[in-house]
């Protein structure tokens, strides 16, 4: 009987580890793009020149890999894939697709995190002739990044920013034309991950460790069964 509650505790204090120390993805750009709007977090939109805030995209293609968000269903130069986007500049209207407008492409994560977090980003220009710069901004009002696609393209790195989040606060990826829309097809890719430094509340924390009871017993109970048979 002392064993077995030892067993049960140990069990207990390993499921609670990660709750405390480990860091943990909660977000993927790449991963988790879908057809549907708001689906774990992320949104599918861009700011035109001259118009506050985001707009959402309202069109989406299923093409495999080659899945898009667009503006329409008629304008198809703005656009978000799985890994990046392409802008659009106003300067050949109704050429190739265009409206008329200038779109800065722009992918969006709401939090439902609260606490520090590591923005990982990689960014670059798709083609060697596209000029493009990526920026990552915090609630529509400070700007976490300024990155020039072309320049960050030759090291290929992953980038980090740190920051702390409060839920509903949204992280915004978005792609600018800097000048001509040619050749611009960019990948801007995302992975939010915590830090491991954040505190949940003490009522959450509460209603975890309840959870926890309830699923670590059974399986001890489990285990300690499957011992007895072997
Ligand atoms: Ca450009």
């Amino acid at each position: 009987m002392l064993k077995m509650f030892s067993r049960k505790i140990l069990a207990f204090c390993a499921a609670l580890v990660p709750l405390f120390a480990q860091a943990a993805v909660i977000a993927n750009s790449e991963a988790e793009f879908s057809g549907v709007q708001g689906q774990d977090g992320w949104y599918y939109g861009y700011y035109e020149l001259g118009r506050p805030g985001m707009q959402l995209m309202s069109y989406y293609q299923e093409n495999g890999q080659d899945s898009a968000w667009f503006v329409n269903n008629q304008y198809f130069k703005a656009f978000l894939t799985a890994w990046g986007g392409h802008p659009q500049m106003a300067s050949k209207p109704n050429v190739g697709g265009r409206t008329g407008s200038e779109y800065w492409t722009t992918r969006r994560w709401v939090s439902d995190y609260e606490g520090e977090v590591t923005i990982s980003t990689q960014i670059y220009n798709m083609y060697d002739f596209g000029s493009m710069v990526g920026y990552i901004t915090v609630n529509n009002q400070s700007t976490l990044a300024v990155l020039d696609a072309r320049a960050e393209g030759v090291s290929g790195l992953w980038l980090d920013y740190t920051l702390t989040l409060a839920k509903g606060d949204f992280i915004d990826f978005i792609i600018s034309p800097n000048g001509s829309d040619d050749w611009d097809y960019t990948t801007f890719k995302a992975v939010i991950s915590t830090t491991g430094s954040a505190v949940p509340e003490p009522s959450s924390a509460s209603l975890a460790l309840l959870g926890l009871v309830a699923v670590a017993a059974p399986a001890v109970r489990r285990r300690a069964k499957n011992g007895r048979r072997a």
